[in-house]
């Protein structure tokens, strides 16, 4: 029973301040983690990643060829990785870096290739890998941002995931009353009350998220921390998605 588990970037970072992580949401998170089994975990990018690629002007569709920012931004976010898999450590979590730059690639049509297979040996070994949004190499374009939400899309698809879970700063999807979403079966018919995020989001904030996880096969959930261990436990907080 494979889940794979997006730890939004304004989760565990204060989004709006370059480079602080939220250590107790982050302590929190890890701690539900322990003693849950066949999970693969990806972060976003919060005040690392974000505030870097906008710094250099790269998005997901924008490239750059400079070495140096590309290394700025995959440095930030591998300083972020590093944090938390200490955290998960901590709280007892067999947890193994995997940073993406490394082995992705965007053709020119923008498909992303992942091979998943060390991943999923990682997992059948009883390790947790732990992915993050990243830059990836694209062709023509020199280096984009990839998106941990796309990496959770491609993700769950390689692995053919049971289940997904993204862990975002509120406690789902809201509509335009505010009042949280229970299922979203299509983008259409929440287009017009998704409007981004508040902090710097270079990957679309939530609309962004719900039109990659739109595609998934796997049961899908958007839920906050406080929802976190009713996911875990089997459960469905928050708005289900697709
Ligand atoms: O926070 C973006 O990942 P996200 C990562 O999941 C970078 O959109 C490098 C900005």
């Amino acid at each position: 029973m494979t889940t794979v588990l997006k730890l939004g970037g304004s989760v565990i970072t204060e989004k709006d301040v370059p480079e602080k992580v939220d250590d107790e949401a982050l302590r929190m998170a890890a701690a539900t983690l322990a003693d849950h089994e066949d999970l693969a975990v990806v972060h976003g990018g919060g005040s690392f990643g974000h505030h870097h690629a906008d710094r250099h002007g790269v998005t997901t569709t924008e490239g750059t060829h400079d070495a140096a920012a590309i290394r700025d931004i995959h440095g930030a976010m591998t300083r972020l990785n590093a944090v938390v898999v200490e955290a998960l450590v901590e709280a007892g979590v067999a947890a193994l870096p995997v940073h993406p730059l490394s082995v992705a690639r965007r053709d020119a049509e923008a498909t992303l290739t992942f091979p998943t297979g060390g991943v999923h040996a990682m997992l059948s070994e009883g390790f947790v890998p732990v992915l993050h949004g990243d830059g990836v190499v694209h062709a023509d374009r020199g280096t984009t941002v990839l998106s941990g939400d796309e990496l959770v899309v491609h993700l769950a698809e390689g692995l053919d995931a049971d289940r997904v879970g993204v862990c975002s700063a509120v406690e789902g999807v809201y509509d335009g009353s505010g009042a949280v979403i229970d299922r979203i079966d299509s983008f259409e018919a929440v287009a017009d009350t998704l409007d981004g995020s508040d902090a710097t989001d270079v990957s679309g904030g939530m609309a962004g998220k719900v039109r990659a996880l739109l595609g998934l096969d796997a049961p899908t959930q958007v839920f906050d921390l406080d929802g976190l261990e009713a996911f875990l436990e089997g459960g469905e907080p928050g708005t289900h998605i697709g």
